[in-house]
């Protein structure tokens, strides 16, 4: 009922409308539309009531639920259905369990706070509560094992030029998962899949975006590596009562709306525009790399990168060698010199 309301309240714009219209066209009574208003109002809205007129929307205080992030969203398949919770222990935890149970391609899942986020190979992601997107999405890609990296890029991709679209702040990408910004971390994909040997039956792709957090609301030990986008906007201004906030539920909405655009380029095939794209926003091709791959270290330069989304690292032997996966340090970045 609160969702109706809302939609009600969202369709109208700036023009007042009736308890008495809401409840007679919702088929429920004053008390009822009443009690949802404010709940709405707890949850971030401000809604103006006056006794002659009704109800009207002014503005939502950084409130993000399905409602908000589905509405008129313009997607043709991601976010049909959105999951929302307020705290979970990870976002791609509970979407693995909804995809084995049969969820649809595109289902998203959000949580305002993670308390088991996770990063690769079984590390922590920070996830704090209401200061970051911590977002899961369940994909079903006609693709085979071996190319599912590509879906990391089409991440990457869609985290940057949706970024650059809500928030007007230019990010690049470092292979093969993580976006940068003034030389940190500020957001991190984790790609997991199940499949069969042929086919993939299921992607979870997990997307962490540090939007809100101040210096101190990391843990010590990522200070140095990690940055919020509200950080980096607030940069040059000294004075704390002035600083801007990252509108979460914009650039929520802006991420679904280019992931499905890149996600449709995966189905179609057009895997070699999309590569041009991820090429435009890369911070590693061009520069020397370390790459790690278990217990090896080797360095060279980052030459190109393949259609199926694997690194070409030229080594100092002349050497091209084919990169899967692994850590890679770009000179340069993140402490790397
Ligand atoms: C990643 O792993 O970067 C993937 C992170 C994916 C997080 C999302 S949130 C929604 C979904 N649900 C989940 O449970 N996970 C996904 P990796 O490349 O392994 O990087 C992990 C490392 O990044 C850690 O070992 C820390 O050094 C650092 N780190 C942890 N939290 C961070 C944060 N909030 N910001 C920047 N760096 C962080």
């Amino acid at each position: 009922m609160k969702d109706c309301i809302l939609k009600r309240l969202k369709g109208t714009g700036s023009q007042y409308v009736s308890g008495e219209m809401l409840s007679e066209d919702l088929g429920v009574s004053r008390t009822t539309v009443w009690k949802c208003i404010k709940e709405l109002r707890k949850e971030g809205y401000v809604i103006e009531s006056s006794s002659k007129k009704g109800y009207k929307l002014i503005s939502a205080h950084d409130v993000i639920n399905s409602c908000e992030i589905s509405y008129n969203l313009g997607t043709e398949l991601l976010g049909r259905k959105i999951h929302c919770f307020d705290v979970i222990d990870s976002t791609n935890h509970y979407a693995k369990k909804i995809a084995f149970e049969g969820c649809d391609d595109g289902t998203v899942v959000i949580a305002e706070q993670q308390t088991a986020g996770r990063g690769r190979l079984g590390r922590q992601w920070h996830s704090a509560g209401k200061k970051g997107i911590w977002l899961s999405v369940v994909l079903r890609p006609e693709i085979v094992p071996s190319d599912v990296q590509m879906i990391t890029l089409a991440a990457a991709i869609s985290v940057v030029s949706a970024v650059k679209e809500a928030t007007g702040i230019v990010s690049a990408i470092k292979w093969p998962n993580d976006i940068i910004l003034d030389n940190k971390k500020v957001c991190g994909i984790l790609t997991e899949m199940n499949s069969e040997m042929e086919q993939v039956n299921f992607v979870i792709l997990g997307i962490g975006i540090n939007t809100n957090q101040d210096t101190e609301d990391f843990p010590e030990d990522i200070r140095d590596i990690a940055v919020s986008l509200k950080t980096f906007l607030n940069k040059s201004r000294t004075e704390p009562a002035i600083h801007k906030s990252i509108d979460r539920s914009k650039l929520i909405r802006a991420l679904l709306v280019e992931l499905d655009r890149v996600y449709r380029m995966v189905r179609n095939g057009d895997i070699h525009n999309m590569i041009d794209e991820w090429k435009k926003y890369s911070v590693t091709l061009g520069k020397e790399v370390s790459i790690t791959v278990k217990n090896e270290t080797y360095r060279g330069i980052a030459n190109d990168i393949t259609m199926d989304g694997k690194l070409l690292v030229k080594c100092s032997d002349g050497m091209i060698r084919e990169v899967v996966s692994g850590e890679v340090s770009v000179r340069g970045l993140m402490g790397y010199v």
